[in-house]
């Protein structure tokens, strides 16, 4: 079986922003426009074919990241013949689109989207310009080295400035963004925008904005066009050196030329092209995604991935092409309402079809691969085969989690794993009835599999049931949906902030646990040496002795025998028990090395039962001498309120432990900067409302961990006990 699409001819992008830039509204008409979907549904009466959880609907706001499939012909190929007398369609492109959430309670899906796209479409609120979680996007997106464009959307509102929101790009986000268009006419009046490349006016028109015609430029609007033309033009032929020997020479550019260049540059990260409009009236979408076929990346342009071989330890690569030995990225998984467990991945190389069996080679298991479904809309495409470059979703799979590899059995790779964040907030959970309790437990393995940034633990003593999350938001979403999806009714605690514990100093614990009953005795003796962890060095080697993981190290320096080898993971697991059972208040311990340096054992009473409990004993008797500290997750805050509430909000900010970075004008607004405890920001909105007569707003997002000031510290342990 061939591929359908020719790898230059794909293009999967995402689409990123802030809160409410208007990201959904934009995929609604790009699915509109090519045809997917025959009308369009609006956010507002919750009929989006992107927003279709139930949750999403009601609240008008993206939860979960949607990918769909969708072809686009380009605009400036309408109307075009091929040799044959046909609609020429040579230059139609298969779009992977995904579009993300924007509320930082759900940046995960950003995250882990950008991990599989190559390309992605900024979009902006043209009144507001970049905002906060504009800011953290781009940066995961540099982080992914993912090409993009920018989107100021939202020109018709009132208050709407495209150069103000371009200059908050500039200063904010890269300097290298570029103008590619202007707006024409703003607020009510923003009917068209100005293409820079052509010298053209485009206007929308008809059902949706589906016809785009061409016209001259408005005259008033030449003069700038005309500047901003040659400014675009020089900073677009900057990036290569043949092209700004031409241009010096004097030489005018062809369309064709420019876009060439331009490509270069923007995959290379070079150059960000600025386009304009209003997704809601139907304004400018079509030619964004012209852009998207000039100038984003397909999976041939893209590196080839690398990974290391399971099998030697050594660095290896896979490039975008079919006849390479498969691999595959599972980045998402999703309960679908229609066809049930869905598994995303992405195909970096070869081929997989649907009816074979899939290798998972981060689990080192097999698994009977069904069906294979692309989301075109609401409809579930079935496909035969998958091809390298390709986004598809696996119906059906068991034991796959996101981050895992799937490849050729024979040629083994496991890819680099996505980076996720830790959780910052977390409640207790209680069951109503015994039924409720059995389904309670399922459900939240299927959540916590869907989502790597909601964690599900238990108190062994207590019996509780604690969840964690990324915000207030987030875990009420979850009980939400663990009651809608698994009818599971629920009692729950109030938001408590997921406090961390770890160790400043080294110390040295000993522990020999010896038991004599009668029969066969128990035996366990370790010598643990802990400080605290550093990075590991980046390119090196893990050892075979070393077990790495983003928060603990164990290695294993047992020499000769010492301790019998069979015993070793019982000590290792002895110690993450203890890890977990924490050492001032009971939160979980973190950022630890611990070194197993020395033990013995007896021929008869050793067992694995007696080494994991000594090694809890000597892992908590060393931490409790080596300076061990509460940590405390640390915001980034920004609130945005009228001049005259500045000395009440930087006063309230203070008295919650906060630290005031800065401040600056934001629109008729000001902006304020500042890094607070989230424990003291509980309920920080319902605050700031009242102080600023309803007019500040505040954002929130996670910096960093921290050590909690002593007095804190001494609050916190009293409370737990
Ligand atoms: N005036 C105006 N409103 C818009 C425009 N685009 C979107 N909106 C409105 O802005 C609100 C948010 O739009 P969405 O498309 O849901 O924004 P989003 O970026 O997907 O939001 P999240 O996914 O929740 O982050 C909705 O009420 C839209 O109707 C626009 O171009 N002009
Ligand atoms: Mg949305």
């Amino acid at each position: 079986m061939q591929r359908d699409y020719p790898l230059e001819r794909m293009r999967n992008f995402g689409i990123i922003a802030h809160i409410d830039a208007g990201k959904t509204t934009t995929s609604e008409r790009i699915l509109y426009y090519t045809g997917m979907i025959h009308k369009i549904g609006e956010v507002h009466t919750g009929e989006t074919t992107t927003d279709w959880m139930e949750q999403e609907r009601e609240r008008g706001i993206t939860i979960t990241a949607a990918a769909i499939t969708c072809f686009w012909n380009p605009t400036y190929q309408r109307g075009l013949k091929d040799a044959a007398g046909k609609d020429d369609v040579s230059q139609k492109v298969r779009f992977n689109i995904i579009d993300t959430p924007g509320h930082i309670d759900f940046t995960v899906e950003v995250k882990r989207s950008l991990r599989v796209l190559d390309g992605a479409v900024v979009v902006f609120d043209g009144v507001a310009g970049v905002e906060p979680q504009s800011e953290t996007n781009w940066r995961y997106a540099d982080e992914a080295n993912v090409p993009r464009l920018c989107f100021i959307n939202k020109m018709d509102r009132m208050g709407a400035s495209f150069e103000k929101s371009y200059k908050s790009i500039l200063e904010r986000l890269n300097k290298n963004a570029v103008r590619f268009q202007l707006p024409i006419g703003t607020e009510a009046d923003h009917h068209g925008v100005v293409d820079l490349l052509r010298m053209k006016a485009y206007t929308f028109s008809g059902e949706k904005g589906i016809d785009i015609i061409e016209s001259e430029i408005p005259a008033d609007m030449l003069e700038d066009a005309k500047k901003y033309r040659a400014e675009m033009i020089e900073k677009v032929v900057e990036t290569d050196d043949a092209a700004m020997q031409n241009f010096l020479d004097g030489k005018e550019i062809s369309i064709d030329d420019f876009k060439k260049v331009c490509r270069k540059a923007v995959i290379a990260n070079k150059i960000f092209p600025v386009f304009t409009g209003s997704a809601l009236k139907n304004v400018g979408v079509q030619l964004v995604l012209d852009a998207v076929v000039d100038y984003l990346p397909s999976p041939l342009d893209m590196p080839a991935i690398k990974g290391i071989d399971p099998n030697t330890g050594a660095e290896i690569a896979r490039h975008a092409d079919d006849s390479e030995p498969f691999s595959a990225l599972a980045f998402k998984l999703q309960n679908d309402p229609f066809v049930g467990q869905l598994t995303f991945f992405r195909v970096y190389s070869g081929t997989i079809e649907a009816g074979t069996y899939i290798y998972n080679s981060t689990t080192g298991k097999k698994e009977r691969l069904g069906r294979i479904v692309r989301l075109q809309a609401d409809k579930r495409e079935e496909v035969k085969k998958v091809f390298a470059g390709e986004i598809a979703a696996a119906v059906g799979l068991k034991d796959a989690l996101t981050s895992h590899t799937f490849c050729d059995e024979e040629k083994p790779i496991i890819l680099e794993k996505i980076k996720f964040m830790e959780p910052v907030i977390s409640l207790r959970i209680e069951p109503k009835t015994k039924a409720d309790q059995e389904k309670m437990g399922l459900a939240l393995r299927k959540l916590g599999n869907e989502d790597p940034t909601f964690r599900v633990s238990s108190n062994q003593e207590t019996g509780e049931t604690i969840i964690s999350g990324m915000g207030e938001l987030h875990l009420e979403i979850m009980v939400d949906r663990m009651k809608r999806e698994f009818t599971v009714e629920a009692n729950v605690g109030k938001p408590q902030v997921a406090y961390r514990e770890t160790i400043l100093g080294e110390a040295e614990a000993e522990e020999k646990y010896v038991k004599q009953t009668g029969g066969k005795g128990q035996y366990g003796h370790v010598k643990l040496n802990i400080k605290p962890m550093l990075p590991w060095p980046e390119g090196e080697k893990v050892p075979k002795n070393v077990s790495n993981y983003d928060d603990f190290r164990f290695i294993n320096s047992i020499t000769g025998g010492a301790i019998p080898g069979e015993f070793i993971p019982a000590v290792e697991k002895g110690v993450h028990e203890a890890m977990d059972r924490g050492i001032l208040a009971g939160f979980r311990l973190v950022n630890i090395e611990c070194e197993l340096t020395y033990g013995s054992y007896h021929d008869v009473d050793s067992s694995e039962i007696a080494y994991k409990i000594a090694a809890s004993i000597a892992f908590q008797a060393a931490c409790k001498r080596a300076k061990p500290v509460i940590l405390e997750p640390i915001m980034k805050l920004e609130v945005v309120c009228p001049e005259k509430y500045m000395g009440d909000v930087i006063g309230s900010i203070s008295s919650k432990r906060g630290l005031i970075e800065g401040s600056e004008p934001k629109g008729m607004n000001l902006a304020i900067h500042a890094k607070v405890p989230l424990s003291e920001m509980f309920g920080y909105t319902t605050d700031l409302r009242s102080m600023t007569s309803g007019q500040g707003s505040a954002q929130m997002e996670f910096d960093h961990y921290d050590v909690v000031p002593k007095n804190v510290e001494t609050e916190i342990i009293e409370k737990k006990k």
